[in-house]
């Protein structure tokens, strides 16, 4: 594989590990920097980005934190880098249609799955680890938020493995959505879409997929097709012995969505809002099951794009 020219603009800085296992073909794996910077609580952010990083070399690849800073494209990030994605509290967020605007202005934030698809897609990174997509809110009637996640999946040639939608949101109407985009949502080892922080959120997949080989035919298989360059959703299940006990999750949520209401957060301010809501009255129980789904999602992620780099190099 020849570089690419976007790795080459000065807006754009590449590690250079990264940069030799993409002109080599060899498995990256994309990582998602808002996760760390709008929905973890510090310090324990940054303990988890390092950890995600390690997971994703200990199984064979080389990993691809993803971030804007001082205006420059970040397509893996230093030890400085990541610290500053973690401990900065003024650090923005930044979906895809913010990119522009920050690197003209020179300003630093952390990308969500829009900003993060959409620069490791133009990087030549095939693979993405998250945690959840954004969605559909609840309140989509009234408010029309729907992350800006889903219609940038349904133009970025990328695999990305998450444990489903964040369950804040209106899970059903995700589901739709993303059919009507065109997004292609394969379960991994179920026939149930994962609820985040619940191994299930109780509506069906069309497509199970079992093993990493499988996947990366999938992947093969949308360029042999062509057509429009959409992406490919590998939804994996939190394990069930980690998951959220579904009772606690469902009365917490509750409160934390009328609690979201009564303090008048919109756009961008809820989902951080209500994962920290979540972290707070779950002492602390809903952060673990989100750090297993995310955890799974990087293993899952490393040996699809193991499996990838074999198919495609
Ligand atoms: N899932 C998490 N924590 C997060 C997010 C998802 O467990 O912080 C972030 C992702 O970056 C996702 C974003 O892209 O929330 C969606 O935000 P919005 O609804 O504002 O598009
Ligand atoms: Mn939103």
């Amino acid at each position: 594989m020849t570089e690419n020219a976007f790795l080459a603009d000065a807006a754009v800085h590449c590690t250079d590990e990264v940069r030799a296992a993409l002109a080599d073909g060899a498995p990256v794996v994309a990582l998602e920097s808002t996760i760390l910077a709008h929905g973890l609580p510090r310090p324990r952010n940054l303990a988890v980005g390092l950890e995600l990083e390690q997971a994703v070399r200990d199984g064979g690849a080389v990993p691809a934190t993803v971030a804007v800073l001082d205006g420059v494209v970040r397509i893996g990030l230093d030890r400085t880098g990541l610290e500053r994605v973690c401990d900065d509290p003024g650090l923005r967020k930044f979906g895809h249609r913010d990119l522009a605007p920050a690197l003209a202005t020179g300003a630093s934030g952390a990308t969500t799955v829009s900003g993060t698809a959409f620069l490791a897609a133009r990087a030549g990174i095939r693979v993405f680890a998250t945690g959840g997509l954004g969605g559909v809110h609840r309140d989509w009637t009234s408010t029309q938020d729907e992350s800006a996640d889903l219609a940038l999946l349904a133009r970025t040639r990328i695999t990305v493995v998450c444990a489903g939608v964040k369950s804040i949101l209106d899970v059903p109407a995700t589901l739709q959505r993303l059919e009507t985009l065109g997004v292609g949502v394969l379960g991994y080892g179920t026939d149930l879409f994962p609820g985040f922080y619940l191994s299930s959120s109780g509506c069906p997949v069309d497509w199970t997929l079992d093993d990493p080989a499988e996947v990366a035919a999938a992947m093969r298989a949308q360029d042999l097709l062509g057509g429009p360059g959409s992406a490919l959703v590998v939804a994996n299940p939190v394990p069930a012995d980690e998951q959220l006990h579904p009772q606690l999750h469902d009365r917490v949520l509750a409160e934390g969505l009328a609690a979201a209401d009564r303090a008048g957060v919109t756009g961008q301010a809820v989902t951080p809002f209500l994962l920290a809501h979540l972290t707070e009255h779950t002492g602390g129980a809903s952060l673990e099951a989100n750090l297993a789904a995310v955890r799974g999602n990087v293993r899952l992620a490393t040996r699809i794009a193991g499996a990838w780099s074999a198919v495609a190099r």
